[in-house]
């Protein structure tokens, strides 16, 4: 396919679709979009960044990745559709507008290629990479607990079969250590919005403790509102709160690091459903899916923005 029009947003799409429709998207949008490749998975696959820029250098930026469990399918279809959203709403909305003018956005739609093409290859439900080290007779390490932040604490597994193994050392797997030197080399990054799923929560730091955030209070407040957006849509119920208070203590995980990294507007969102269909959403709900978290991200984004 060479262009964008024939892509349908309401299905699931390969890797290879995904990564063709990337760049249909980037040389439709060439004035605002263009893609960076920040890295390598462990199986050689491009690690993907689409940037949303209108001008300036090294302007504040917003981060938004999905993707990092593979079998979230509904989190790379929502990043596409915000994708588009984002290039059609510039210039209309007169929030995306404010934002996109002082601000830049990055957004990694499929964090971890192998792991992606393996659901649709072999095991529709693998979550981690698919890294292998000699001696080691499991694949993959949870590219959710391998982060610097709380690295190897509870909520995280030394065993190597463990869905939740954290890996030999900290940015040990490709997958995170791309993002980690991107977002350090930026040095601009205020905001950070890790996309997973399933279980409608947005969530904030910390993962790995059960200790306030400095600006706890402030981030309570924003994921209030955000929820209140979202709702707002087609009345789904998302529940917020601190990772470790809300779901359970988790060690090594992105947002973790990004606050303690200063990245003080730090969300992970769990999308829908609340266990109906899991992480087997039926495509039927991925507009609406994309539509309401949509709603929620443009609340922390505007109020980034302002603070
Ligand atoms: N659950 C997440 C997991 O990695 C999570 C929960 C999200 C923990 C964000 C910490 C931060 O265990 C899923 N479904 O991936
Ligand atoms: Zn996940």
């Amino acid at each position: 396919e060479r262009s964008t029009s024939s892509f349908s947003y309401s299905s699931y799409h390969t890797l290879e679709e995904i990564y063709t429709w990337i760049d249909n998207f980037v040389t439709e949008h060439s004035d605002i979009v263009s893609k960076l490749q920040i890295g390598h998975s462990f199986e050689n696959r491009s690690i993907l960044v689409l940037k949303f820029s209108t001008g300036g250098s090294r302007r504040p930026a917003i981060w938004i990745d999905s993707g990092i469990h593979s079998r979230e399918w509904i989190t790379h279809a929502t990043g596409i559709w915000i994708a588009r959203k984002i290039v059609s709403e510039y210039g209309k909305d007169r929030v995306i507008t404010d934002v996109l003018n002082a601000m830049d956005i990055f957004l990694e739609i499929v964090s971890n290629p192998d792991g992606f093409a393996y659901t649709h290859s072999m095991n529709r439900l693998w979550r981690k990479n698919k890294s292998s080290r000699p001696g080691i007779f499991c694949i993959g390490v949870d590219l959710n607990r391998n982060w610097k932040s709380g690295f190897g604490g509870n909520g995280s597994n030394n065993n190597p079969c463990s869905e939740t193994y954290h890996g030999p050392s900290p940015q040990s797997e490709p997958e995170v250590a791309a993002v980690v030197d991107f977002i350090m080399s930026h040095g601009n990054v205020k905001a950070l919005i890790s996309i997973h799923s399933y279980s409608q929560m947005l969530m904030y730091p910390y993962g790995h403790s059960l200790e306030p955030v400095s600006n706890q209070e402030e981030l309570y407040h924003l994921a209030k509102d955000a929820v209140q957006a979202l709702y707002e849509v087609h009345g789904i119920e998302y529940i917020y709160g601190s990772i470790s208070t809300t779901l359970y203590v988790a060690s090594g995980i992105t947002v973790d690091w990004a606050y303690d990294s200063g990245i003080k507007y730090s969300f992970s969102f769990e999308l829908r459903d609340t266990g109906r269909y899991g992480f087997l959403l039926p495509a039927a709900q991925i507009i609406p899916t994309a539509q309401e978290t949509w709603m929620a991200i443009r609340t922390i984004m505007v109020h980034t923005l302002h603070h």
